[in-house]
């Protein structure tokens, strides 16, 4: 059994308010297809695929946001089923972002997993670090994002799971084998939205579950000073550089980490022509190694070959869990959410 791969992120250039999900829709099936036509057996898409990055404006609840929000079970949607019937004509499975308004009227930033060899959804994710504010800032220009005001944090469990169709020889359960079936199983996924990627403990509680791939839609914007922070003066080029310099280390040092391969999917450029976010669509090897990357803020397809082996070497070594965690340490990491500082000294 060869555990060997082909991975792609499927980034999306810039997405207006005026844009239909049928024209972006289109835009995806191209995206799709030219990752299928260079090999790719799993194609990861954007957070929020489908629209633009609404969360930027105020809209009052009701009918004007609720467009912006696919209703009921996505696997029944119409708008959607072009791209779940090439996923299935060509037998590779797909990660997608969209934003979920279930049937009893619950709003979510979610994603979910589409297997091409069960022919259907096998995995659903609902972000669960909501970032930026309930209210929109007061200062005119400043730039919003209304997650905590759209999106109820996300109710669903890190659960990683196994990809069938993707490895020959995988071993099933049951099956008899020498030795340990630790690696030589079907693939150990796991997904997480945006923001949930500069937070490490989703990862290393994938970490646990032996995740081999995690996979990941965003949409970052390059310039929100309210929302990054004060920092000292920068030019827009620095900011962009800036927050490009914090996407990457993140997504390198939490896949090193979890001697696990990344592949993440930006919704990039400027929406509206103003509103900037970051490419940066990539894939990441478990040593922490960027192996492909996006060149463009456009619609863009980057391709890896990835070898799940690879993951054996931290996940046996330097991150081998089982020996050298000291979890009587780590109370903290549950017990305790905002910061509290020793006392003060007299
Ligand atoms: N979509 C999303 O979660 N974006 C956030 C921006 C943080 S606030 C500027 C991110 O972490 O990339």
């Amino acid at each position: 059994m060869s555990p060997v791969i082909k991975v792609a992120a499927a980034q999306v250039g810039p997405v207006h308010l005026t844009s239909t999900k049928e024209e972006v829709l289109e835009r995806l099936l191209i995206l799709f297809y030219t990752a299928v036509a260079q090999g790719a057996q799993i194609v990861v898409f954007p957070e929020l695929t489908l629209t633009t990055f609404f969360p930027r404006h105020m809209f009052p609840n009701g009918p004007e946001l609720d467009k912006f929000f696919e209703k009921g079970d996505i696997a029944e949607s119409s708008l959607m089923k072009p791209l779940f019937d090439a996923a299935a004509e060509k037998k590779v499975d797909f990660y997608f972002g969209y934003a979920e308004l279930t049937s009893d009227g619950k709003h979510y930033n979610s994603s979910f997993y589409y297997s091409a060899a069960l022919g259907k959804i096998i995995s659903r994710y609902r972000k669960v670090h909501l970032p930026g504010t309930f209210e929109p800032f007061t200062k005119p220009d400043a730039i919003n994002q209304l997650e905590k005001r759209y999106f109820l944090p996300g109710d669903l469990p890190f659960d990683a799971f196994r990809a069938p169709g993707l490895i020959k020889g995988a071993v099933k359960g049951g099956q008899s084998v020498d030795g340990s079936t630790i690696g030589k199983g079907d693939p150990i996924l796991g997904q997480l939205i945006c923001n949930d990627r500069r937070w490490p403990e989703p990862w290393r509680v994938y970490g646990l579950q032996g995740m081999e791939l995690m996979l990941i839609g965003y949409n970052t914007t390059s310039h929100s000073p309210e929302l990054w922070g004060s920092r000292k003066p920068m030019t827009l080029e620095e900011e962009y550089k800036e927050v490009m310099f914090h996407h990457k280390l993140v997504m390198q040092a939490n896949s090193y980490g979890n001697s696990c391969f990344s592949v993440c999917a930006a919704r990039a450029g400027a929406d509206d022509g103003k509103w900037g976010m970051i490419g940066g669509s990539c894939i990441i090897d478990p040593q922490g190694h960027i192996i492909a990357e996006a060149n463009t803020d456009d619609d863009e397809v980057v391709v890896a070959e990835i070898d799940l082996e690879d993951c054996r070497q931290g996940k046996e070594k330097i991150f081998d869990f089982d020996r050298h965690r000291r979890t009587e340490h780590y109370g903290r990491i549950v017990e305790q959410t905002g910061v509290k500082e020793p006392e003060l000294l007299p």
